[in-house]
Parts: C-alpha cells; sequence; structure tokens
C-alpha cells in the first residue's frame, strides 16, 4: 500500500500482469521497458482499472548512462522507490556454434549488466533508508541448463550469483533480496528465443501461466524478510569478506 514499485520488462508478459497486481495491492508501479506504446496503453489501462497512478519510461536497460538519467528522474517524481522487480531480459536458444558473439553480448548486456545497473541505482537510497526490496527474475535455466541455452543459461547462473551475493551483503539491514527461478512460461518470450518453435512444442505441456508466475511474485512482495540460514562456514566467509 502506496509504495513505488519498479517494474523492468513491463511492457508485455510477467512483468505487465505484475504491474496490475501491484496496482490493485495499492502500489504505484513504474513501468519500464524500450516499447512506448505498449507502456502507455497499459499505464492507461491501470490507471482505469485502478486508484494507482503509474508511471512510465521508456529505456533499454543495457544503456547503462541512460538507465542512470532515468533513475534520476525517477528519485525526483517519487522520492523513494520501495520495490524493484528486475524482469527485463530475453534469451535466444542456439546450439553455440550457431550463436554469434553479438547476441551473446546482448544477453549479458540486457540479463546480467542491465540488472545490476538497476539495481545499483536503488542500492544507496534502500541503505540510507534501511529499508526495500529487491527481486530479480532469474530462471530455472540458472540453474539447471538445457541444451541450445548455454548463453541464456549463463546469464541467468550469473543472475543467481550476484543476488546471492548481494543478499549476503544486506543480510544485517532490514533489505530484502529475492530471486525468482521459473520454468516455461506462456509469454511472447518464445518469439525471439525459440523461433523454430520445436523447443515450445516439446515443453507445452509443463508451461506456467503469467498469471500464476505473477501471483507468486506479489506474494513474495507481501512476505516478510527471512533470516539468512547459512551453514557457520559461509556465515564466517560472508564476516570475512564484510569487514
Ligand atoms: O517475456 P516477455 P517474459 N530494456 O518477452 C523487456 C524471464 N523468464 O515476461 O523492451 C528494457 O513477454 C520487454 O519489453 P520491450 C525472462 O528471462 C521467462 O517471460 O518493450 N526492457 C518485455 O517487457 C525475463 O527476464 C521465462 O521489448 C527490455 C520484457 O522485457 C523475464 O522472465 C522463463 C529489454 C520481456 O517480456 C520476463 O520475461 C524463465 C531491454 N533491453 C524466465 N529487453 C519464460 N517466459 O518461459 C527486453 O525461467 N525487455
Amino acid at each position: 500500500q502506496g509504495k513505488n514499485i519498479i517494474i523492468t520488462g513491463a511492457s508485455s508478459g510477467i512483468g505487465e500482469r505484475l504491474a496490475e497486481n501491484a496496482a490493485r495491492l495499492g502500489a504505484r508501479p513504474i513501468l519500464i521497458a524500450r516499447s512506448e506504446d505498449k507502456l502507455k496503453e497499459i499505464a492507461a489501462r491501470i490507471q482505469k482499472e485502478t486508484a494507482a497512478e503509474p508511471l512510465y519510461f521508456v529505456l533499454d536497460v543495457s544503456d547503462l548512462t541512460m538507465v542512470h538519467e532515468v533513475f534520476t528522474e525517477i528519485y525526483i517524481k517519487v522520492g523513494f522507490v520501495d520495490i524493484l522487480v528486475n524482469n527485463a531480459g530475453f534469451g535466444i536458444f542456439e546450439y553455440l556454434h550457431e550463436t554469434n558473439m553479438q547476441d551473446m553480448e546482448r544477453m549479458f548486456a540486457v540479463n546480467v549488466l542491465g540488472l545490476i545497473s538497476c539495481t545499483k541505482e536503488v542500492l544507496p537510497s534502500m541503505l540510507q533508508e534501511n529499508k526495500g526490496h529487491i527481486i530479480n527474475i532469474a530462471s530455472q535455466a540458472g540453474k539447471l541448463a538445457t541444451a541450445k541455452s548455454s548463453g541464456y543459461s549463463a546469464t541467468k547462473h550469473a543472475v543467481l550469483g550476484f543476488t546471492n551475493s548481494l543478499r549476503m551483503e544486506v543480510a544485517k539491514t532490514a533489505i530484502n533480496v529475492s530471486a525468482v527461478n521459473p520454468g516455461p512460461i506462456d509469454t511472447n518470450f518464445f518469439e525471439i528465443a525459440d523461433k523454430s518453435g520445436n523447443y515450445v512444442k516439446n515443453v507445452q505441456k509443463f508451461m506456467l501461466t503469467t498469471d500464476y508466475v505473477a501471483d507468486r511474485i506479489t506474494a513474495m512482495l507481501l512476505r516478510p524478510k527471512r533470516e539468512l540460514n547459512l551453514p557457520g562456514w559461509m556465515n564466517a566467509g560472508s564476516i570475512l569478506y564484510s569487514l
């Protein structure tokens, strides 16, 4: 209620649905993506259907200079960002020997560096206020791997490594850091990821719905921060590195 929530990748799929859920719960969604028309239409719909006053910003999260400019503008407008959902991302499912390095670079630029850059924009004020929640949308591809996803899977492993480390850095604060690792979801994701349609055909029967995933993430927003329950040696390591 009354919280400001930035959602990157809010022009479709999970991000769009999550923005609607957040607005229904009384938060102000701040939508980020590249497609201005879609953002405008979603923000107008949310404004009409809920009491929320959404904002939207056109931004390619891989443009690190623009990330800083847009987040600066957001802070001028809303003062404090309570929740950041790093959801913008894409994958290209190809055999490594068929994948070009430009596509690899682009996946890392958006899925990893874009996510880190947005996080760095909100972290200082969260540390100062000792509150906030950062949610990173990773993937089962960040825990397991399948053939034809070496690049995408590597980016999501990176997201999980980043998230786990940040969670330790803020363990003694009230800031919450979460990761979400869904399996295949029925969004536009596969229009780019799986142009042949073969992957989708294989996983069709396991696919999660966008609503289900967005609802689970919404439940995370309402859950209190959990204590980190680390094995002793990890606690020791964490303390060592925080010195
Ligand atoms: O897919 P989609 P999802 N800068 O394509 C935006 C992960 N995931 O909802 O910029 C800023 O409907 C794009 O907007 P636009 C997946 O890796 C998915 O499924 O206007 N925004 C759109 O709003 C991703 O991290 C599955 O084109 C950029 C959004 O990202 C997240 O879920 C499984 C951008 C993508 O929406 C949401 O994807 C899984 C950029 N450079 C994890 N590039 C799955 N669907 O099966 C893209 O485990 N966007």
